[in-house]
């Protein structure tokens, strides 16, 4: 597993991927400049090799592609991997052909198998001095992925490819009993007793449309009362707390950055906001469903495949502020409307249950190990 080890969408499907395939006794060996942040090594099945780039003052850049495909060649033959799956294309589909041919030289065949997450098609990948190294690594790849139909969509619209793209969507761990697990966070840290509680999570990048998130909240704790949890590290935070103090309501959030107690705040959550300008699949709303919380999304690229209208949540145009305060106020405003809510939301998030996808997978690996 070639990955990006920071808190993101494809690190963790890559690292939660992995995680199960060790668990059903394949050797899962996870190459990245980090360990990830979800990845337990306390599992026999779990490799973790660090690439090192070493610092050289005539470069501006540094060659992080050339350290990674030498370490994928180093590992591959010390440990005989048979497959090679990378997540997001850039640079990672690169890397990894340039691997892949070296080892043809020595006689030794890596299938690879790449799966596009999203910005690597949307946002990156498009980018002019971008598009033609990433539409190669894309057709040189043996088998791509796409984590929706709308990024297979996106991704045929944006590139010339000659490759068939397989949707395998994001997937999650359902656990019947969360409500039963002991938990180290007691609600009252979050908010008072008469308070909804309403998420974000994300990365706070532009593409997040994070004031809107802020704005919606705004709009519902007028009406409702209720808390704001942010969760996570970006770009567009302090935008975010600017935002709040503007509108008087800093008292109302708390911004936790980055936090490995995600599953602790989405226990006591009451709703979910996602008003992404893009966004390939929107795991972080498919994880807040596991946890029996709905969710208020814009309804852009593959959103509309995970958090479905009027059952797990709503869906608005990207933008529509009202429309979300709205729908948000809808389903917080009584018990019972919130209580049906919470239950869809988690019916619809089994539907992705890690059970169900693994297979998909695991029948690619085994087309790749027989080209
Ligand atoms: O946008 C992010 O949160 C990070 C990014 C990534 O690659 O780490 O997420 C993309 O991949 C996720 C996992 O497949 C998807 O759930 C996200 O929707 C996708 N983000 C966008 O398309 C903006």
């Amino acid at each position: 597993m070639v990955c990006y080890p920071t808190f993101g969408g494809s690190g963790v499907v890559a690292t939660e991927l992995g995680l199960e395939l060790a668990k059903k006794g394949h050797e899962i060996h996870f190459i990245t400049y980090k360990q990830p942040v979800r990845l337990s090594l306390l599992n026999p099945n779990i490799y973790f090799h660090e690439v090192n780039v070493p610092n050289y003052p005539l470069f501006h850049y540094q060659p992080y592609e050339l350290a990674l495909s030498s370490k994928l060649v180093d590992m591959v033959k010390l440990y005989k991997i048979d497959v090679l799956h990378v997540h997001y294309a850039i640079p990672h589909a690169y890397a990894g052909y340039m691997a892949k041919q070296m080892l043809a030289e020595e006689g030794i065949s890596l299938p690879m198998i790449t799966t596009l997450h999203g910005t690597d098609i949307t946002l990156v990948g498009n980018h002019p001095f971008y598009k033609s190294a990433v539409t190669f690594s894309i057709n040189k790849s043996d088998f791509v992925t796409s984590v929706s139909e709308s990024l297979k969509e996106d991704t045929y619209r944006l590139f010339d490819l000659n490759k068939e793209i397989h949707v395998i969507p994001n997937f999650i761990e359902i656990n019947e009993n969360a409500d039963l697990e002991k938990s180290i966070c007691q609600r009252s840290v979050l908010a008072g007793s008469n308070e909804r509680i309403i998420t974000h999570i994300s990365n706070f990048r532009k593409v997040k449309n994070i004031p809107d998130v802020v704005k919606v909240f705004y709009n519902v704790q007028k009406e409702i009362p209720s808390k704001l949890m942010m969760v996570g590290e970006g770009p567009e935070k302090a935008v975010a707390e600017k935002l709040c103090e503007e509108l008087g309501i800093s008292d109302k959030v708390i911004f936790f950055g980055n936090s490995n107690d995600i599953n602790q705040i989405l226990k006591y959550s009451d709703l979910f906001l996602l008003p992404s300008k893009t966004e390939s699949f929107g795991l972080a709303a498919l994880e807040a469903m596991a946890f029996n919380v709905p969710v208020i999304s814009s309804n852009s690229g593959g959103i509309p495949e995970v958090n479905e209208e009027g059952i797990s949540g709503f869906l608005s145009d990207v933008g529509d502020v009202e429309n979300m305060s709205k729908n948000a106020i809808t389903i917080l405003k009584s018990d019972e409307t919130l209580e049906q809510f919470k239950t869809s939301a988690f019916e619809v998030a089994k539907k992705f249950d890690i059970k169900n996808i693994l297979p998909l997978y695991e029948d690619l690996y085994n087309q790749a190990i027989n080209l």
